[in-house]
């Protein structure tokens, strides 16, 4: 495929893996790049050393283009912000904030910058400080989220940027990148789907939660606190609501919270782990190699818009 996407980001297909904190590594990130698609390695568990390490690792792994994602909240930020421009990364996305800070030196490094965003005033906002493109996540992601739906925040982004905007939140087959390519988006980020996958590298137990998990399964805490995060719902979920709703403060929640998504990724612990996915976890069905997931959702794709829809 040739479009606006994969000429900006040297890529064949415009699919970009999600930035999963503790999940996309070096192992996950060149499948997806050696795919066709864009790989991630995600900063937000690492600090600078372990990120230096990943990228090497990533670049002796593929000769394709990879990116790293900076999750804003991690306090390594500052360092990681300059490692990726001392390791020469081609691309870097951001969640969880705002990048502006580190988007002129980014840009300076030669960096293609792709922030993630969940609002039309952010999106501005990066559009104006020289941001590449964007990624508009809606509120079906996994994750730490927002709270427009992918549906309305999509159309609303497209027609208030002129820079490319790429779809996150509830597209794991064709369908859904038809879908978004109707709404105006230039690509589209996918993140369940990959946990899903035979190199990603998280405990199987996360992989056969997400492959087990049905439409109702997702559950969305912390919105009280400002920090709205949706996991597939488990002991812990149930446990956060609990406190939510007899009025537990941030510093309460926290405590539960903190290492539970190590605990997901690393120990598979069903009942204190935060399994992060997104709402169409309920669609993933099989754990399948990553080359397969992507060429299986674009051949879908081709053919949904040669029957162009069912209205
Ligand atoms: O960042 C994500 N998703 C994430 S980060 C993450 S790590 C984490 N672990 C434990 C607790 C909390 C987080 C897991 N999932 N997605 C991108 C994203 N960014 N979605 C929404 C936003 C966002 C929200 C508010 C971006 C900017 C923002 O406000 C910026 C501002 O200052 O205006």
């Amino acid at each position: 495929m040739k479009t606006t996407l994969t000429v900006l980001l040297g890529i064949k297909y415009p699919i970009i893996q999600g930035g999963m904190a503790w999940v996309a590594d070096a192992n996950l990130a060149s499948a997806v790049s050696d795919a066709g698609g864009l790989g991630l390695i995600a900063a937000g568990s690492m600090d600078k050393e372990l990120l230096r390490a990943e990228i090497r690792k990533a670049k002796s792994l593929t000769d394709k283009p990879f990116g790293v994602n900076i999750m804003l909240m991690n306090p390594h930020t500052p360092d990681l912000a300059q490692v990726v421009i001392e390791e020469e990364v081609a691309v870097v996305t951001t969640g969880a904030g705002s990048p502006g800070k580190y988007i002129e030196a980014w840009k300076s490094a030669g960096i293609k910058v792709v922030p993630v965003v969940a609002s039309t005033g952010l999106a501005k906002r990066m559009e104006g400080l020289g941001a590449d493109a964007i990624v508009a996540e809606g509120t079906e992601a996994g994750g730490h989220i927002g709270e427009l739906t992918t549906m309305t925040l999509i159309p609303q982004v497209v027609d208030s940027v002129r820079i490319p905007v790429i779809a996150a939140g509830g597209i794991a087959d064709g369908r859904g990148i038809a879908a978004v390519s109707m709404l105006g988006a230039s690509g589209v980020q996918v993140g369940t789907r990959f946990l899903a996958s035979c190199e990603c590298t998280i405990h199987q137990n996360y992989k056969e939660l997400v492959v087990k998990s049905r439409d109702i399964d997702s559950r969305v805490t912390g919105r009280s606190g400002g920090h709205p995060v949706r996991c597939i719902k488990n002991a812990l979920t149930l446990e956060l609501d609990k406190m939510e709703k007899a009025g537990a403060t941030f510093e309460e929640m926290e405590a539960v919270t903190l290492g539970s998504l190590r605990k997901a990724v690393k120990e598979g612990d069903l009942k204190e782990g935060s399994f992060m996915a997104g709402q169409i976890a309920g669609l993933v069905k099989e754990i399948m190699p990553v080359k397969d997931i992507i060429e299986e959702m674009f051949a879908e794709y081709e053919a949904c818009i040669k029957v162009g829809g069912s209205i």
